[in-house]
């Protein structure tokens, strides 16, 4: 094809000055505005012109071929131009640090790689986070990629429910007799104990309340004062002899807890001792984590305290750490029931009972937003 430049005063102009001169298969390639003297004899006088480019076909068969791989090319820019918006998009609306975390992920879409940024950049490890999003994702066709097929939240929820226990609520229904909180030193299992204690009482049930903690001082007296706000039965119990009694003395509710002295993950000898107390009934074990601590340590505490059958895990502390993701992979690689959440120091207000729900917005969501939708159940 051989190409020439035209000035016209409009594209009409040079679509009848194209057909007239050089036959029906010429085309205009492209155009643009110029100034131009119109007449020659007004020497300053400019005016606004179109310089064209046509194309005019030496040869039918190469016209055509030239005019199939220039669409083509225009269709290729047009799919490039999507593909950036796209980016522009995901990248004004992550922020800076999620674009880092992952890359590569070629046969995912933006939005899911957007998505398993986020969740690494919360702490979710990168495998468990690829892992979870594959799950939540279908083969888009048009796409060629792996990518969300209904709302993020609720796809990445299905995933978890897949992989991840959760007791929750369920407690409130399906109510066991005794439940024991065990775990290291200030992890928060006495508040806690006090929180779910309302819990039960706002959900209809009779709870009552064993400490075995008779060791630290002014701890039988801290919980003490949180049970009788709520006027229920207390004890303490100093030898395995005293909890049986105990437990018989309450056998008329619905639910007992029972407070146990903080142990060190490595004092085996003071786990052993709290073992003498738990083997003389049936009992429902959970185990506190503070979910601040590093993934590797809450490893280290499970492993430990491993020596009680392990019902479930609270997390408490879940305000003090900024890489919430730990939880899930924590729960992700043990597959132990999470059974809920302390997110503050108030009594009663700062538990959130464990829901998917929760554990979706926990690494979806910005810490304000998640602020925003309640910590409270
Ligand atoms: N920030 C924060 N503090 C908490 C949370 N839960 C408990 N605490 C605080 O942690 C401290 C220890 O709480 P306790 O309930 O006494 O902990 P514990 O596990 O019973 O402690 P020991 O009986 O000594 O082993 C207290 O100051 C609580 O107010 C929580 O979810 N977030
Ligand atoms: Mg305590």
């Amino acid at each position: 094809m051989r190409t020439e430049k035209i000035i016209v005063s409009s594209l009409q102009e040079a679509v009848e000055e194209l057909k007239k001169t050089y036959g029906e298969n010429a085309v205009v390639l492209s155009s643009r505005v110029v100034k131009r003297k119109r007449w020659s004899f007004l020497p300053f006088f400019k005016t606004t012109m179109l310089e064209v480019v046509i194309g005019i076909p030496e040869d039918e068969g190469e016209f055509k071929k030239e005019l199939e791989e220039r669409t083509k090319v225009y269709e290729e820019l047009e799919r490039l131009k999507s593909t950036l918006s796209e980016v522009m998009k995901s990248v004004k609306n992550s922020p800076e640090e999620e674009q880092v975390v992952v890359g590569g992920e070629e046969g995912f879409s933006l939005r899911a790689q957007r998505v398993m940024s986020r969740m690494v950049y919360r702490g979710v490890r990168k495998e468990i986070a690829k892992k979870l999003v594959e799950e939540a994702c279908g083969y888009d066709i048009e796409l060629g990629k792996l990518d969300f097929k209904e709302d993020v939240h609720e796809s990445i929820i299905k995933s978890f429910q897949k992989h991840i226990s959760i007791e929750g609520e369920r407690i409130f229904r399906e109510t066991p007799k005794i439940m024991v909180l065990v775990g290291p030193t200030g992890v928060g299992k006495t508040t806690t104990i006090a929180k779910l204690c309302y819990l039960f009482k706002r959900h209809r049930k009779k709870p009552g309340v064993i400490t075995l903690d008779s060791y630290r001082v002014g701890a039988v007296e801290q919980l003490r004062s949180y049970v009788s706000i709520m006027e229920l039965p207390f004890k303490v119990a100093d030898s395995p002899n005293e909890f049986v009694k105990s437990l018989e003395s309450m056998q008329d509710r619905d639910v007992i807890l029972v407070d146990t002295a903080g142990r060190s993950q490595h004092d085996r000898l003071r786990l052993s001792e709290l073992k003498v107390f738990l083997e003389s009934v049936e009992t429902q074990v959970y185990l506190t984590v503070s979910a601040n601590l590093s993934e590797f340590v809450m490893y280290e505490v499970i492993m430990q305290f491993g020596m009680f059958p392990l019902k479930g895990l609270i997390f408490s502390k879940l305000d003090e750490t900024s890489y919430p993701g730990n939880v899930i992979n924590v729960a992700y690689r043990t597959k132990l029931p999470i059974l809920c959440f302390t997110t503050g120091q108030t009594v009663p207000d700062d538990i959130v009972m464990a829901s998917y729900e929760y554990l979706a917005k926990l690494v979806l969501e910005e810490r304000n937003e998640l602020e925003s939708a309640g910590s409270s159940p």
